[in-house]
């Protein structure tokens, strides 16, 4: 059994999918960011960064309790576990992991500070407005030539790359794109959705997006003074 801290974010997501498509049983445990629940002295000792997702599997490697963090770190732990979602092929599992690795590294972050600057800044700052909008566009061009002549990212196959990737692009009108712009993502993004894994998961997540409260303390403690405190074990 695996227990999920997780939030109806892009990153939390990424892990229900792979959950929900291999079929592993888990319990989910909503972590309240706006309540500043990250920062108890409980996740942080599974979680150090104090972001979810975290899972933490009871039947690990050698049958002992193992916690992971990190969404990349966490897709990649449930590959190899059931082997699914991965490539066998070395050539084509270095694919996979190329893209996963582009999607940890570039694709998440810089669509994150675009959510950040465009939805969430208390003041328009131009600047940093256009260049994330604009560092977006440019990933989603990579992502579309990628996908010229392919159904899935990487491996040529259905993997950990494209759960990796899918839940970012649900969110492109928050990083100012139109995905019309992109009929390759368009394509590969309607077929994803189409998955009854995803179609489940998206369905459920939606409702605890709503519960999420907006105000002060909130602001505090994703994007102020709770966010940047040492926290001291
Ligand atoms: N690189 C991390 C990023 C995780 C992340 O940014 N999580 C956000 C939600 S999507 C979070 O927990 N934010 C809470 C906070 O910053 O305090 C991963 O992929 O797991």
């Amino acid at each position: 059994m695996i227990d999920l801290y997780t939030a109806p974010t892009p990153n939390g997501q990424k892990i229900h999918i792979m959950l929900e498509e291999t079929g592993l049983k888990y319990v989910e445990h909503f972590i309240r960011l706006d309540k500043g629940e990250q920062f108890s002295p409980q996740f942080l000792a599974i979680s150090p960064n104090n972001k979810i997702p975290v899972i933490i599997d009871h039947d690990g490697p050698y049958g002992e309790v193992t916690s992971v963090f990190e969404s990349g770190c966490i897709l990649l732990y449930l590959a190899e576990k059931t082997g699914k979602f991965i490539p066998k092929q070395p050539s084509k599992r270095l694919e996979v992991l190329e893209w996963l690795f582009w999607q940890m590294g570039g694709f998440g972050p810089m669509l994150g500070q675009a959510h950040h600057f465009r939805a969430y800044a208390p003041e328009k700052f131009d600047y940093a407005y256009n260049r994330y909008t604009n560092e977006a566009r440019r990933l989603y061009q990579v992502l579309d030539i990628r996908l010229d002549g392919r159904d899935f990212v990487a491996g040529g196959e259905y993997s950990i790359a494209d759960m990796s990737i899918f839940p970012w692009c649900r969110l492109h009108g928050r990083q100012g794109q139109d995905l019309n712009a992109f009929p390759n993502v368009l394509r590969w993004f309607e077929s994803i959705t189409e998955r009854p894994a995803v179609a489940k998961d998206l369905a459920k997540l939606e409702d605890k997006a709503d519960q999420m409260v907006w105000d002060k303390e909130s602001w505090s403690n994703l994007f102020g003074s709770e966010q940047y405190r040492r926290k001291n074990p």
